[in-house]
């Protein structure tokens, strides 16, 4: 198998299920993240030359440069890029949110994605490859304190439709992936460490896991090339929708 791919955000959730699956399949894995001993770990479990690891923060664009530019050769030629690296930061309401957080989130989940994703496509096209965004249903149905970090999913979903519009004729897939409920370190993360908070989410709810997104991500990497999922919304059965909130004088 002479297949790359390269995943942002490898060191836990769908990212490093992501890796784990498709190097178990036999593809050349890149996987990047700011915490080494975690990317050096996957390199462990699969060989240096089945998987690389990459660090870097995905908003230090010159770190990014840097890492791009040190691929051994082997993983340069990128058929795949998974543009998983994200967060939430923050559940309050807008007014008591806090900026920081805001600006966070829009460097990593906008600013980072655009970034990387600039800077790998002229060989995505020269491979006719394949882009996978990880979007969210936050960024297709509103939600009490998703505010800005539903704003950024949205901003991915777009996106990727649009990189499919200036991707005509050149072959290259793009599709956005938008999960619901993940049990991964996402809660934790939001919360600033509140393990409490996040067992309590995930608890009794069955959410989906790592690996189920991870299954399809690679469903969807190996369909034959002339099929292009565009966006696949994807929720544990325990969760669904509910009603509008109307305030009353
Ligand atoms: P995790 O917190 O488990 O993993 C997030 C990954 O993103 C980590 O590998 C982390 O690496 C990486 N990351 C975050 N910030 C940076 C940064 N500045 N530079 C480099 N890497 C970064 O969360 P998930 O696996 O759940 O999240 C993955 C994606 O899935 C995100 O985009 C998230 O929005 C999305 N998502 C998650 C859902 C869920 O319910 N869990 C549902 C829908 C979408 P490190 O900290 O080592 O740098
Ligand atoms: C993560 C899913 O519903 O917590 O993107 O926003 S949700």
């Amino acid at each position: 198998m002479d297949k790359v791919i390269l995943v942002t955000g490898a060191t836990a959730g769908l990212g490093e299920a992501t890796a784990r699956r498709f190097a178990g399949a036999g593809w050349r894995v890149v996987v990047t993240g700011r915490r080494a001993d975690r990317l050096e770990r996957l390199v462990d479990s699969f060989g240096a030359e089945r998987v690389h690891a990459a660090v870097f923060d995905v908003r230090d664009e010159a770190a990014m440069e840097e890492a791009l530019a040190a691929l051994p050769e082997p993983f340069r030629g990128i058929d795949v890029l998974v543009n998983n690296a994200g967060l939430a930061l923050g559940t309050k309401p807008a007014a008591e949110a806090s900026l920081e957080d805001w600006r966070t989130m829009i460097d990593t989940n906008i600013t980072a994605l655009v970034t990387i994703t600039h800077r790998l496509l002229p060989v995505l096209i020269e491979r006719r490859g394949v882009i996978i965004n990880i979007g969210s249903v936050a960024g297709t149905y509103p939600y009490a304190g998703g505010n800005v970090y539903g704003g950024t999913k949205a901003f991915v979903k777009q996106f990727s439709l649009g990189l499919r519009s200036d991707l005509h004729g050149k072959g290259v897939r793009v599709t956005n992936i938008e999960p619901g409920m993940v049990e991964t370190e996402f809660t934790l993360v939001r919360t600033h460490g509140n393990r409490d908070a996040s067992d309590a989410m995930y608890r009794g709810a069955n959410p989906m896991t790592a690996e189920d997104i991870a299954e399809t991500l690679h469903w969807v990497a190996t369909l034959p090339p002339h099929l292009n999922i565009n966006r696949l919304e994807l929720m544990p059965v325990s969760q669904s929708f509910a009603g509008f909130q109307i305030h009353r004088q």
